[in-house]
């Protein structure tokens, strides 16, 4: 830890590896004080470098010995320093041995290889690799790895790694020892090794090759009941992998192991995913309908990697999304797929987008803005960012928009024939689609290069004479850290065109023979327009259908015009986004009436449109769902110059409380016909319905007339799955039911002792108490203090220290400062633990420039008082950068 300005990485200063590696073999001698790792490696001079300069990482090592082509090295043979282990004018063919020491008892990073519970684990991914050995710790150093693995059989009866299990037996004095073997090559961040007192559900399943390869779900003793929808989950990806993508799984066996303490979701180690208990263990009782389909997307997600990500790599971490964007990309399809409707996958991109707004647009206007590709980085940890992740996904998603769904799978199978077995770069990936489909896409490539959300206006004008409509389409793109001029890019804007009675327009544009009813321009200067013919009235717009680029559009149109698409539109995104912008423009002016003192009203149009979402019956639950929900607090503040948390708090709850009263009735009647009866099924059809119902109950306990407090109550009780006990305790506890009724407190203890014995229940627990607008900061600071809170496990954190400072606009960020007080002193505790969590959570601060003054200052001071501390590397380039934007 230092308080210096840490060392800048450039994309741009990028050189190939000095050595290549074939093959390396690795030995652990696991326990928990002291594990010995004996590493033997053949390295070959790669013939593209001119330097004979073996270069290879290491952090946080005990060197024991190092033994070059037989003979040991002594210092100057070679040189140590800054974490680089250096050996100059080596031969072209080199066999190291190094065996080092490492303490994983005293890692509490959790990167590398450290204890949980009582077992070893490792994380590589970015840089955990040179934690365990000296290595060319980079993704472009491709190697085949032998791992064998030695340990107290009782202790440890069960021992990991990639590839296939070779060879395994008893040893003396307790001991015994597995060999793994994979026959894959693979960089050093998709290594991983486990070892402990686990069990597994596994199955064999057939490939559509007719190969039958193992699956296991291994998990902590007494978790066997919570494994099914994992295996389940898996069995699903690898069908799905093969049928969209033709892509088969290539191991004998693929293992999937959950642990509890993980800094992230989970990761893609060839052959042996580690994940995050969150996205494994499920089961009615502690797990939500949210949880099962995050689980099968994270499955599905880390299963996907197999191919992009594993077989194909990054050639350096400035090209992360190359594997995360598609990646995502294709669990968001795959999710999609799964729900088998129309509706399902309208369901699915909503929520996809609103991420994207309610994260990713905020990061891409702040001070860690940063292009899909960047340009340099301080820490890689803090790369893996929505944009990376979510924007990358829709970098991707436009190549399908552009090419169609088989112009976009030729570009796959050319880009696995061309580079599977290497590292390669975003620029590689843009080339496979480009060339299979015989199209220039060079602009595209801005994509890549350029940060900030592109702001596309439409104007259009009706020509009533000659029937046709011209579109203006003008694209800007505002300054970000390091770049102020930007180049317009290439954007498919999806259009189509409602007639009066809310039916399609076909849409043609002028000289082309095609007309449809969703037509995809292509923007590719700063302003153009689109003649669109045959249109025989003035149409409704409806534009940048499923959303088909990540860009902001600036179209105006009427609320009758909008109220037209919520009613007609037959792209549900968009009748979903027209309710969305009815509600906005009310929020917004809501807001600016609470910061003026002014009256606040909720006109009757707007209401009724409301009840008519709320009463048809013919769309979907989780559709109505979604259009009933009003944008985030977060989602709001996105839109004002200057964000004041708690005035759009106030405007957002005032607009919830009216159309809680407005439409009692017809919440209780979406209540009581929504209800779920019988077994619980995770599946989306009922999934939707309990989604609306409780949404329906979230706004009933708002309603000033009848007592609600005990439906829910009532609702708590007769729960036999955590969706709806969850929702029904959310609810009583962010509603005023708390400070009216003491059972309410009492349900809360209930909670805690039924699911004592439940980590992932109890994150919940926090969670739901530290999102509250009723939780004030001493709770907050007494929850700390309770006996379930650590920082050690960053679930736990998370839930209690994230959940109010990410998720708690009302109480965060108190006039007097104490919320950002709070921040400093937990963020600074948490640093010394484990510097990743403690990046993430320094990222609250990242809009405090646009807070108003009031807040900015105190703000600042937090901001200040954190900068003047030492600070792990991760956590000083998000204060810095924050800082000084
Ligand atoms: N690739 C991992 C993320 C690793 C994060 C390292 N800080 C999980 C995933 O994206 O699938
Ligand atoms: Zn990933």
């Amino acid at each position: 830890m230092n308080t210096a300005q840490p060392e800048t990485i450039q994309r741009l200063d990028y050189t190939v590896p000095s050595f290549l590696v074939d093959h390396i073999d690795l030995t652990f001698d696991l326990a928990p004080s002291a594990t010995s790792v004996s590493a033997t490696t053949r390295f070959k001079h790669n013939p593209a470098s001119d330097s004979r300069e073996i270069v290879l990482n290491g952090q946080d090592l005990e060197l024991v010995k190092i033994v070059m082509n037989g003979r040991t090295l002594e210092k100057p043979d070679y040189a140590l320093d800054h974490g680089e282990l250096r050996i100059p004018n080596a031969p072209d063919d080199v066999t190291l041995v190094i065996d080092t020491l490492v303490r994983p008892d005293k890692n509490t990073s959790l990167m590398g290889l450290y204890i949980s519970n009582g077992n070893f684990f490792t994380q590589c991914e970015a840089e955990g690799f040179r934690k365990i050995t000296y290595y060319p710790d980079r993704p472009d150093v491709m190697a085949s790895y032998t791992v064998t693995l030695f340990a107290d059989k009782k202790k440890y009866p069960v021992l990991l790694s990639n590839g296939n299990l070779v060879d395994q037996g008893d040893l003396p004095k307790g001991r015994h020892f597995a060999k793994w073997e994979d026959p894959f090559k693979k960089p050093s961040y998709l290594f991983a090794l486990v070892a402990g007192n686990l069990v597994c559900q596994e199955e064999t399943f057939r490939l559509a090759d007719g190969r039958d390869v193992l699956l296991q779900v291994w998990v902590e003793d007494g978790n066997l009941d919570k494994t099914p929808h994992a295996m389940e989950s898996l069995k699903h990806s690898i069908a799905w992998d093969e049928s969209r993508f033709g892509l088969e799984l290539d191991l004998d066996r693929f293992m999937i192991v959950a642990v509890s303490d993980f800094n992230m979701g989970a990761m893609e180690n060839k052959g042996l995913n580690i994940f995050n208990t969150r996205y494994v263990l499920a089961n009615p009782r502690i797990a939500t309908d949210q949880d099962y389909a995050n689980i099968e997307s994270v499955v599905g997600h880390e299963y996907f990697h197999n191919w992009t990500g594993d077989r194909v790599t990054c050639r350096d971490w400035f090209q992360l999304s190359l594997k995360e964007g598609l990646t995502v990309f294709r669990d968001q399809e795959f999710s999609a797929d799964r729900t088998g409707s129309d509706s399902g996958r309208a369901v699915k991109r909503i929520e996809d987008v609103r991420t994207l707004r309610q994260v990713q647009f905020p990061e891409d206007a702040g001070p860690m803005a940063h292009p899909v590709r960047p340009d340099s980085y301080q820490e890689i940890n803090n790369f893996y960012t929505v944009t990376i992740y979510e924007k990358g996904a829709e970098v991707v998603r436009m190549y399908q928009t552009l090419l169609g769904r088989d112009g976009f799978k030729k570009g796959m199978d050319l880009y696995f024939k061309r580079h599977d077995g290497n590292a390669v770069t975003c620029a590689d990936f843009l080339a496979a689609m480009a060339d299979a489909n015989g199209r220039d896409l060079s602009q595209f490539e801005l994509w890549y290069s350029q940060a900030g959300t592109p702001r596309v206006k439409l104007e259009s004008d009706y020509d009533s004479l000659n029937r046709t409509l011209s579109l203006t389409l003008s694209q800007s793109c505002p300054p970000t850290p390091g770049q102020t001029e930007k180049k317009p890019f290439l954007i498919p804007i999806a259009i189509g065109l409602l007639d009066a009675h809310g039916k399609e327009i076909p849409v043609r544009v002028k000289g082309s023979d095609n007309a449809s009813d969703t037509c995809v321009l292509e923007l590719t200067q700063e302003k153009q327009t689109f003649t669109l013919v045959d249109v025989p009235e003035k149409p409704v717009i409806s534009a940048l259908r499923n959303f088909s680029a990540p860009v902001i559009l600036e179209f105006e149109q009427t609320d009758e015009e909008l109220l037209h698409l919520l009613a007609n539109d037959t792209d549900s995104f968009n009748r979903w986004e027209a309710g969305q912008r009815l509600a906005m423009r009310r929020l917004l002016e809501l807001t600016h009436a609470v910061r003026e003192n002014r009256p606040l009203t909720l006109d009757k149009p707007f209401i009724d449109a409301f009840r008519t979402v709320l009463t048809n019956t013919s769309l979907d639950p989780a559709l109505r769902e979604l259009a009933l929900t009003l944008p985030s607090e977060t989602i709001i503040a996105e839109k004002m110059d200057e964000i004041d948390p708690r005035a759009i708090h106030t405007a957002r709850q005032f607009m919830r409380k009216t159309l809680a009263n407005a439409l009692e009735k017809e919440w209780q009647k979406a209540y009581k016909n929504n209800l779920t009866d019988g077994e619980y099924r995770p599946i989306p059809q009922d999934a939707g319905k309990r989604a609306l119902k409780n949404l329906a109950l979230s706004y009933l306990l708002l309603c000033d007339s009848t007592d609600t407090c005990h439906m829910a109550i009532d609702q708590y009780r007769q729960a036999n799955n955590m969706t709806d006990r969850l929702a029904a305790l959310t609810s009583l506890v962010h509603s005023g039911c708390m400070q009216k009724l003491p059972e309410v407190k009492e349900l809360l203890e209930h909670f805690y002792k039924e699911y004592e014995n439940e980590p992932l229940v109890i994150d919940k627990w926090f969670s739901l108490q530290s999102t509250s607008p009723t939780t004030s900061i001493e709770s907050i600071r007494e929850l700390m203090e309770h006996p379930a809170f650590t920082f050690r496990n960053p679930n736990r954190a998370r839930s209690l220290i994230f959940g109010f400072c990410h998720n708690n606009m009302a109480q965060f960020h108190a006039e007097d400062g104490s919320g950002y007080e709070f921040w400093a002193k937990y963020l600074l505790e948490l640093d010394r633990i484990n510097p990743q969590v403690a990046a993430r959570l320094a990222r609250c601060m990242d809009q405090y420039k646009r807070y108003v003054p009031s807040l900015r200052q105190p703000a600042e001071r937090a901001l200040k008082q954190v900068s003047k501390q030492e600070l792990s590397r991760d956590t000083r380039e998000i204060i810095n950068k924050t800082l000084s934007a």
